[in-house]
């Protein structure tokens, strides 16, 4: 194990509707797994808008709240859990700003996509939102805890 230690942080990242339909799965997991997280739970799974309004509980007072839940269950997201060392904060750099057209070049936001409206992924916003989101798309077992050879070269 490395100077900076393990860590065994989870986030909720999903790749919404418009980030499948554009063939963009590949590119996202890609990112993370070469940064050095590790995948410990993925599922596609087509939310029902009664599921996209509960993920997203705490925008409901938001006059954008209608059409994101539509926009998050308009066809199958890819749901995933990602562990590692602040996964929480990093990812969402990886993701880059909300508004895409603030996200650096770079961020999978700033690099593939134009508007807040079809900003092709999610990503938890802290430890309370990331337990919470976890729990709402994936079950204990799901999440597998498991041990990679190279995990000693990363941390
Ligand atoms: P996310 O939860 O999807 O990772 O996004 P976020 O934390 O960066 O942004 P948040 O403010 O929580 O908003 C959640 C999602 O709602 C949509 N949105 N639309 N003004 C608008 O039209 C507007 N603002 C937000 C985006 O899809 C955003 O990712």
């Amino acid at each position: 194990t490395g100077v900076a230690g393990t860590g065994n942080e989870r986030s909720f990242i999903a790749i919404k509707p418009d980030g499948v339909q554009r063939g963009l799965i590949a590119e996202v997991i890609s990112r993370f797994e070469k940064k050095g997280y590790k995948l410990v739970a993925m599922k596609m799974i087509w939310a029902t808008e009664e599921m996209a309004a509960n993920h997203y509980d705490d925008l409901k007072g938001r006059p954008f709240f209608p059409a994101l839940v539509k926009y998050f269950a308009s066809g199958p997201i890819v749901a995933m859990v990602w562990e590692g060392p602040d996964v929480i904060k990093t990812g969402r750099k990886i993701l880059g700003a909300t508004n895409p057209q603030a996200a650096d070049v770079g961020t999978l936001r700033g690099d593939f996509c134009l508007t807040t409206g079809r900003n092709i992924i999610h990503g938890s916003d802290g430890p309370e939102s990331a337990a919470h989101e976890i729990g709402m798309w994936f079950t204990e077992k799901e999440c597998s805890a498991y041990s990679r050879s190279i995990d000693s070269w990363i941390v």
